[in-house]
């Protein structure tokens, strides 16, 4: 949305940005309705501050959308001004969109965005507006799309001018400006570092198509999905927030897509970025993309924190996810980055939760997660069953996602794991992200103990030995 907005206020349209954090506990979400989270003098006020505009965007992933078609209702109910939604839930779902909203953003929103304003400030007809769909008069109007922005560099910096920005505060009926200061405030420190990290992007696409991701790939078929942003353009970028936000000691790049770069660009972008930056960086990466010779390059330039998706060490399921990495492949990106122990840290991403999978094929990732030498960290992901995916679609034919329990899924907090039920393995990849020694691991997943184990009424107590433990330590932290 801070991208949206710089491109829009560069063609001379005003813009006002509200964020509306969730300050739910995260867990606690799944049974938490709209209602309960927004109370009416806080819609109220939301009303206010949207009465003025000829127009209304929202921008929200999946587990916001009852969230999202709240909040239009009800400024829809107050306001005579067209409500229009975007991002990656919406484009997925653009019928159930325009339930709720007038429009609908299919894909890259800055062109599509600044054309329908541009055209409805000046009074032209704006129903034909590519990458947009429209619901008028009862019926539906679905415009094709358009090219995909080709260079990236043409894109402004993400809007940190702090002009015209509103926040809730916390859980309160109120929205305040939201100023650098605050800002600053509510962007949590990297951990274990504990500095403030600046968040971006240096690419768009992805090459892969893992069946559990929507991306705007197949939207986008035929086109040059994966596109970079020129070296100039993110070193600017960063120059410009750390002279203006001087609180960011960290640089986080979102996208996984660095690795990809040849070693070359690789080395350069390092130099340079030593140079000019010097800020300590975290980023992600695939396993087939990552070797020694790049994190050296990474490594010398401040890279201190890495992320990789493993997901599964079960055969079956890389071919589920269309991720077939080998697991040699993966245990050499391990080696890698352990070889620089000393100053990079990892963390392992690894999708548990799958109604998919059996036992053998949990232990199989258990066995493989065995292999990476310590210290690490394993992030334990639920997996979510989202709109637009290959895996949305094959579980509901298959008859494991009905319609109620897709709103849940929605909803549901995806680090919550075991939201599927208390699974005997699921415990044991908790004790295994907390460090239990490993031959004691090796134990628990034998198959005697896991027959002798696994079983609901054990399970039962198993997580609640874990929920006891996990208060007793939340206290002690508050102390
Ligand atoms: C980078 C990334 C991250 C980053 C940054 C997230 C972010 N906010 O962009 C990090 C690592 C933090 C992250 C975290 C998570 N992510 Co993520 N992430 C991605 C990834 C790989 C790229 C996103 C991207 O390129 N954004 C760049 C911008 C430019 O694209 P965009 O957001 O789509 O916005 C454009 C359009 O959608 C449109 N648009 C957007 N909003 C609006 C609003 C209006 C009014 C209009 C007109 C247009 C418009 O215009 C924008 C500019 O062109 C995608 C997968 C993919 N390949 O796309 C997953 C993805 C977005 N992530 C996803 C998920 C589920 C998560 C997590 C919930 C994971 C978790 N378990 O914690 C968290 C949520 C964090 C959060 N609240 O944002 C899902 C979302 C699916 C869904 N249906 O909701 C995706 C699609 C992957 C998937 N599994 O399918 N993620
Ligand atoms: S999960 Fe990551 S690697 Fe896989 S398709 Fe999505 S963005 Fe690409």
């Amino acid at each position: 949305v801070r991208i949206l907005s710089a491109y829009v206020k560069r063609k001379g349209i005003k813009a006002r940005l509200i964020f509306i954090p969730d300050f739910q506990s995260r867990s606690s979400k799944s049974q938490s309705n709209p209602e309960d989270i927004y109370s009416s003098a806080a819609i109220n006020r939301l009303i206010d501050l949207c009465s003025d505009s000829s127009l209304i965007g929202i921008s929200f992933h999946s587990a916001d959308f009852q969230n999202a078609a709240y909040l239009t209702t009800c400024l829809k109910a107050k306001l005579n001004v067209p409500v229009i939604w975007g991002g990656k839930h919406p484009s997925a779902k653009p019928e159930q969109a325009l339930s709720y909203a007038d429009m609908v953003c299919i894909g890259e929103g800055e062109e599509a965005l600044s054309e329908l304003l541009g055209n409805m400030e000046g009074g032209q007809d704006y129903f034909h507006t590519r990458n947009i769909w429209f619901k008028h008069n009862g019926t539906i109007t679905k415009n094709p799309l358009r090219p995909l922005i080709e260079d990236l560099d043409v894109i402004p910096f993400p809007d940190y001018s702090f002009k015209d920005h509103f926040i809730r505060e916390g859980e309160t009926d109120q929205f305040v400006p939201l100023t650098a200061e605050l800002f600053g405030k509510h962007m949590p420190p990297e951990s274990p570092t504990g500095l403030k990290r600046y968040e971006t992007l240096i690419s768009r696409g992805c090459p892969f198509s893992c069946s559990y991701c929507f991306s705007f790939r197949k939207m986008y078929a035929g086109q040059k999905y994966l596109r970079f942003r020129s070296m100039e353009n993110v070193m600017q970028e960063l120059a410009l927030i750390q002279e203006s936000l001087t609180y960011f000691k960290m640089v986080w790049f979102l996208d996984d897509n660095l690795f990809m770069l040849p070693a070359e660009t690789i080395r350069k972008f390092s130099q340079t970025y030593k140079e000019r930056i010097g800020l300590p960086m975290a980023f992600a990466g695939n396993p087939k993309d990552i070797n020694r010779e790049k994190l050296s390059y990474f490594v010398e330039a401040g890279l201190i924190r890495i992320h990789m998706g493993v997901q599964t060490g079960s055969q079956k399921t890389k071919t589920l996810y269309h991720r077939e990495i080998p697991d040699e492949t993966i245990l050499n990106a391990v080696q890698s980055i352990h070889h620089f122990k000393d100053s990079l840290f990892p963390s392992y991403d690894v999708i548990v939760d799958n109604p998919y999978e059996s036992n053998e094929d949990l232990v199989d990732t258990l066995r493989l997660l065995l292999k990476f030498p310590r210290p690490h960290h394993i992030k334990l992901f639920s997996l979510g069953f989202l709109p637009g995916t290959e895996l949305y679609e094959k579980a509901k034919e298959d008859g494991i996602l009905s319609d109620e329990e897709e709103l849940g899924i929605c909803a549901r907090d995806l680090h919550h794991i075991h939201s599927r039920g208390k699974k005997y393995l699921n415990f044991v990849f908790l004790l295994l992200s907390r460090n239990v020694p490993k031959p004691f691991i090796r134990m628990l997943i034998s198959r005697y103990v896991i027959f002798l184990l696994d079983r609901p009424l054990i399970n039962e107590l198993l997580f609640k030995v874990l929920t006891v433990l996990k208060e007793i330590r939340d206290k002690e932290r508050k102390i």
